[in-house]
């Protein structure tokens, strides 16, 4: 494929053939290293059908220019549905439309099977990759030249020497259970109350997608969520976010009825009641983790990326956007220290840490927040006055939601970016605070013998 055929010298092993391992292998392929990735799962490209339907995410800005360094981002365009707006689904039925921005920032719904095929395939039609499936690594040592045992299903072990093993294999990475064990490795994983389960909404009688097609759908709850994003088969995909305990709670098909019809009334036509009742009962709950580390290298010799490295809570849609573009920044090192992995891995390391454990903080903020305040007032308010501080001064006034899903800007400045604006603000509201406190005082003053008699006529005086 006209690569650089210069570092073929060079064998590097990726541990994980998901949406990041395949990534990575296309990166590394083009950069003309021998490339053996590894994957616990059979190939899905050869497996009929994966249990469930489609399984859907966000892909927003950092994905997607991740996807153009490696020339993929046309390719990825055809799989995806584009996401204009979100659409506010509240309890009495009533539907809001908010839209991300101007008609050129959305963000698009692809389907994680088909991209991860695609990025597999991208990889192997590289000549210089290759992909080993059922296999799972069980041990890694990370000397001179690292050394890695891998398990094949029939029990089978595999031994392999490589010149730097790439973590790519989730947010329970092995590869990092192994780092932990030969470095002074921080780590830190929590779990939140809630759980999730999918659940679909299939096409209408007409065979048209059954709401706006081009939208988030988002039905906001305080302790409960429910988000829908649209598939090229006109089916949605609902992810319901609710505490464990409410989920144990529902134990037949009356309890989950009752729920939906407290909850979410106008999604249960939409899903079906005998399609909710069957997938419920028959699905559990699925834990979200977050997980924070450091550091994510050891020498030159291995590397964590992707959710291996940083795990986080669903509720900003960038976790595997920030595996992405884990990829493009290692890459942007590796070309700054022409290819010396001693160095380009530790400067990675230390450059990336920080922006990761902020999109984690964000993340988990974000949950928090949308089960306390969505509903309230305050919130909204505070929303609509960022927006239209954004309208007077679109150069400088940006949410940050835009910074996070519509830039590139670094995790830890969109955070900065967001509290210099909340001081801001602040010191605004305070003003306009003590501004109606002094307008009070001269109102009473001035309106005091009024104020005496009305006093004296009520009987306070
Ligand atoms: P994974 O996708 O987990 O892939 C890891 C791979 O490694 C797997 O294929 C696994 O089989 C393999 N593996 C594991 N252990 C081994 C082993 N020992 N040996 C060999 N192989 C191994 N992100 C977004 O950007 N937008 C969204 O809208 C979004 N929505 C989400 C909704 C939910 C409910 C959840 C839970 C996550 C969501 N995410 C989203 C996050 C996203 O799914 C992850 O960040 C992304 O999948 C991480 O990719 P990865 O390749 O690092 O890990
Ligand atoms: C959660 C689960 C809406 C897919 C955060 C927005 C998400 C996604 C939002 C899931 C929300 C929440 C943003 C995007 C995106 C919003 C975002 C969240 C995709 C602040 C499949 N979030 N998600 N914020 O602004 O920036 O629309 O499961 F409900 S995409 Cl929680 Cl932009």
């Amino acid at each position: 494929m006209g690569e650089d055929t210069t570092n073929h010298r060079k064998h590097i092993a990726i541990v994980g053939g998901g949406l990041v391992g395949s990534l990575n292998a296309c990166f590394m392929a083009k950069r003309g290293y021998k490339v053996s990735l590894y994957e616990l799962r059979k190939d899905m490209r050869k497996e009929e059908h994966v249990k469930g339907r489609s399984i859907n995410l966000a892909l927003s800005e950092r994905g997607l220019s991740t996807l153009d360094a490696v020339g993929l981002r046309e390719r990825v365009i055809p799989y995806g549905i584009p996401m204009y707006a979100r659409m506010i689904h509240n309890k009495d039925g009533t539907k809001k439309r908010i839209p991300y921005g101007k008609s050129h920032q959305f963000i698009m719904s692809v389907d994680r099977r088909k991209l991860n095929e695609l990025l597999l395939s991208e990889s192997e039609a590289h000549s210089n990759v290759e992909l080993h499936f059922q296999h799972k690594l069980k041990k890694c040592s990370f000397t001179e030249k690292p050394k890695t045992v891998f398990e094949k299903p029939n029990g089978e072990l595999v031994e392999e020497t490589f010149d730097v093993v790439f973590g790519n294999d989730g947010a329970y990475s092995a590869v990092r259970s192994q780092l932990m064990k030969t470095t002074r490795f921080d780590f830190q994983q929590s779990f939140i109350p809630h759980g999730y389960m999918e659940l679909s909404i299939l096409p209408n009688s007409k065979g048209d997608f059954a709401m706006e097609a081009n939208c988030l759908h988002i039905w906001p709850r305080e302790e409960f969520m429910m988000i829908a994003l649209p598939n090229l088969d006109k089916s949605f995909t609902t992810t319901l976010f609710m505490p464990f305990d409410i989920f144990e709670s529902i134990h037949n098909k009356e309890d989950l009825i009752d729920f939906f019809e407290k909850t979410f009334p106008d999604s249960i036509p939409l899903i079906g009641k005998q399609e909710l009742i069957a997938t419920f009962l028959s699905r559990k709950a699925l834990p979200l983790v977050s997980v924070k580390c450091k550091p994510y290298n050891k020498d030159g010799k291995a590397v964590i990326m992707g959710d291996a490295a940083h795990a986080m809570v669903p509720f900003y849609g960038q976790g595997m956007n920030a595996g992405f573009e884990d990829c493009l920044v290692l890459e942007q090192f590796l070309n700054e220290y022409n290819d010396d992995f001693d160095e380009a891995l530790d400067k990675y390391s230390q450059y990336r840490h920080v922006d990761a454990v902020s999109i984690c903080d964000l993340a988990m903020y974000n949950y928090i927040e949308m089960r306390s305040l969505v509903n309230s007032k305050f919130f909204l308010m505070r929303k609509a006055l960022d927006n239209l501080l954004n309208r007077i001064f679109p150069n400088t006034w940006i949410p940050l939601y835009t910074t996070v899903s519509f830039s590139q800007l670094r995790y830890h400045k969109c955070i900065e970016n967001k509290k210099w604006q909340d001081q801001l603000l602040n010191t605004i509201l305070k003003t306009i605070g003590a501004m109606s406190v002094v307008g009070l005082g001269y109102l009473v003053w001035t309106q005091r013998t009024n104020l005496i008699v009305l006093l004296q006529e009520q009987g306070f005086m």
